[in-house]
């Protein structure tokens, strides 16, 4: 028996759901370029996630990129975010040819620590670029003053925040524009896919534009686009899947409960405490390991747990700023909680119906390793 467990798994709709979703294609044979089912997922997404405006885009990393290139930043422009996160974050920076100034992360829920910000901020500075990482909301107040302060645009990464809400407003709404990952690992997908909610109609009409090689009409190319496009088989699938977002999110929930409630109790090991204001869709599950207390460090649990065939993984380790393709990006030494938390931080587990059966070994299994 395969007994193995991976630190997520993607939902899938049953294979006679997506098969009836797709063949209309077979109809109209048109495969991709906007066509019917991208415009269908579009208009559910807007409903579900309560915004005036999505851009549905090939994948999150390229959500990302355009996003920021549709701003127009200066050449050399500085962005500040956090290294604690996965590369297409900082890749998406440093790829549009700005530069990526890191500010340290809270300990309590590893955003970005908006008391660091405004240290960062030199008359280069274009940008706030925080991550909502494992789907936690960042000190969104916060920020928003230093934005309006300093007149800086802010795009949040919300790839792990599919769905959630803050104080009863979706996350989607927040700041100048909203990044989503429909990835296989995330919470909801299209196979690959990403989306970008913004606020202003003229940034959605160029990043509609970028997203289509900048084409205007057959003969009027105006930006430097790329290919971006979501096609119509992932449209399809995210179509099958938001009908089922909801039960999906609640079975991870019923997870995230039965692991919090089997690790509560565990000395060493610090569990993630979901923000009291915010409705979460529950896409990971880190821990911290402490191993003052427990005697074996995060690496050793990790490969502990390979070996009995449990895949965890160390999200987000190492920091970005710390790849060898960013060795001369400037200081990064005052970094001090996000290198003691990516040194520390691992990622358990968690996807729509992972067995309880699972859950309690896994648990099992970390309540009685003692270390090598
Ligand atoms: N910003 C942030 C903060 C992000 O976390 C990400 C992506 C992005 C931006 C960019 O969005 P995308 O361009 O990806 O849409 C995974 C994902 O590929 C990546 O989407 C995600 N973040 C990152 C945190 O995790 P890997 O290299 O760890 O994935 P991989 O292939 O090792 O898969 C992990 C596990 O998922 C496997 O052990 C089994 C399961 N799995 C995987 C695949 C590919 C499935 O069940 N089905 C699948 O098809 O990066």
């Amino acid at each position: 028996m395969d007994n193995k467990v991976y630190v997520t798994r993607s939902s899938m709709p049953s294979m006679e759901e997506y098969v009836h979703e797709i063949e209309p294609i077979w109809d109209s044979h048109w495969l991709t370029n906007m066509g019917p089912k991208h415009d269908e997922l579009k208009n559910k997404l807007n409903d579900y996630l309560k915004v005036d405006n999505v851009e549905l885009l090939v994948n999150g990393h390229m959500a990302l990129e355009m996003s920021i290139q549709a701003f127009d930043f200066p050449k050399g422009a500085e962005v500040i975010t956090t290294p604690f996160t996965f590369a297409s974050t900082t890749h998406a920076i440093v790829r549009n040819g700005l530069v990526p100034v890191f500010c340290d992360i809270n300990p309590g829920d590893y955003t970005i620590d908006t008391n660091k910000i405004e240290g960062l901020i030199t008359n280069r500075t274009c940008a706030i670029l925080p991550v909502h990482v494992y789907g936690n909301i960042c000190d969104i107040e916060s920020i928003h003053n230093i934005a309006d302060k300093y007149k800086l645009k802010v795009i949040y990464d919300a790839a792990h925040a599919f769905g959630e809400t803050y104080k009863g407003l979706g996350v989607a709404n927040l700041g100048d524009a909203s990044i989503f990952s429909f990835h296989a690992t995330k919470v909801f997908n299209t196979i690959e896919g990403g989306a970008v909610c913004y606020r202003d109609a003229e940034f959605g009409r160029k990043l509609y534009n970028l997203k289509n090689f900048g084409i205007r009409d057959e003969e009027t190319v105006e930006a430097v686009g790329a290919n971006a496009k979501m096609n119509e088989f992932a449209a399809a699938m995210g179509v099958c899947n938001l009908r089922h977002i909801d039960e999906n999110i609640c079975s991870r929930k019923i997870a995230y409960e039965l692991y919090s409630g089997l690790l509560d109790d565990c000395l060493g090991i610090t569990i993630n405490r979901i923000n009291e204001m915010t409705t979460s869709n529950y896409s990971y599950y880190p821990i911290l390991i402490d191993s003052k207390i427990t005697g074996y460090s995060r690496d050793d649990l990790y490969t502990y747990l390979k070996a009995q065939g449990i895949f965890t993984r160390k999200y987000f380790y190492p920091l970005t700023c710390d790849f060898d393709c960013y060795k001369n990006i400037g200081s990064t030494n005052n970094l001090p909680v996000a290198r003691e938390i990516s040194s520390r931080v691992l990622t358990l587990p968690l996807y729509s119906g992972l067995a309880s059966d699972d859950i309690e070994r896994i648990c099992s299994l970390i309540k009685t390793y003692k270390g090598n």
